[in-house]
């Protein structure tokens, strides 16, 4: 009797052991991931509301693309951040529809008091996008980004997910100088636009040539001239400057700053420069 008195104690033990050791971690579990379908970029994906300092985390299916581009895009001003898998590294961020940027530097925009308002330097009315978008190349992968409430009020949002073809009509051949453009001189299509990070666009200039570079928006956008077998030469070249271009050169397109942006915000323009010559001064009376 005493045996088995001792072997049911025993046996009690042990199971209060194995309880201890199976109960729950107190380690912080992941957020879950909510799965999103892609639609035609007219209708939300999905909406939601996050209060001040809260994220929410979202998988979408690439499979679903049928054009080159995915856009993700919010109706809001909040932080978006596209991840390498669920629960990973940042790989590109936005905050407004100006331009997003690789890793977590297109977090740079304050917002007003959870608003979701912009200070004035940062709204870009020529962007399609309603607010924070990413633009990247379609795959097949299943993609992971998150949604954060950074301001200091909740705030409601909604999420637009569609594929869409690049509105640089030279892409995506014109990446590398072999596939360079040929910039013609009496065409007011010599235009590009820097879409997705890491963008790169070549153009070549056939005969010696004035070029006038114009572009705009957050993106960072310049342009470099290189000889034919590729050494860089001069550059880089801003927004209103001009580009004296021997025969034969090239010129390379990109941002700066490892930033794209969507639409009008990505633009930028190479057009023959026109020699403005001064009125004569009138003759005195
Ligand atoms: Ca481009
Ligand atoms: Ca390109």
């Amino acid at each position: 009797m005493r045996r088995l008195v001792t072997l049911l104690a025993l046996l009690a033990a042990t199971t209060l052991v194995i309880s201890a050791c199976s109960k729950p971690s107190e380690v912080p579990q992941p957020p879950a991931t909510t799965a999103l379908d892609m639609t035609d970029g007219v209708a939300t994906v999905y909406s939601g509301s996050l209060a001040a300092g809260r994220s929410a985390q979202f998988s979408l299916d690439g499979a679903d693309a049928s054009d080159p581009l995915i856009v993700i895009e919010l109706d809001a001003n909040l932080d978006l951040r596209l991840l390498d898998r669920k629960d990973g590294l940042t790989v590109a961020t936005s905050s407004s529809p100006g331009f997003f940027a690789a890793g977590s530097a297109g977090l740079g925009v304050a917002l007003a008091g959870g608003s979701g308002s912009l200070d004035g330097s940062a709204i870009v009315t020529t962007a399609p996008c309603r607010g924070s978008c990413i633009v990247i190349t379609a795959s097949t992968d299943t993609r992971y980004f998150t949604v954060t409430n950074s301001g200091a009020g909740a705030a409601s949002y909604g999420i637009y997910l569609y594929d869409s073809i690049f509105r640089d009509t030279n892409e995506d051949g014109n990446n590398t100088i072999g596939g360079a453009v040929s910039y013609e001189p009496s065409a007011t299509t010599n235009e590009g636009a820097i879409e997705v990070i890491g963008d790169a666009d070549w153009w070549f200039v056939e005969n010696t040539a004035e070029i006038d570079f114009d572009t705009g928006g957050d993106v960072g956008i310049v342009a470099y001239r290189h000889t034919a077998d590729g050494t860089q030469v001069a550059g880089p070249y801003l927004n209103g400057q001009m580009l004296l271009v021997p025969a034969g050169q090239y010129l390379r397109v990109v941002s700066s700053s490892s930033r794209a942006g969507r639409g009008a915000t990505a633009n930028y323009f190479l057009t023959a420069h026109v020699e403005v010559v001064p009125l004569a001064p009138s003759s005195a009376r």
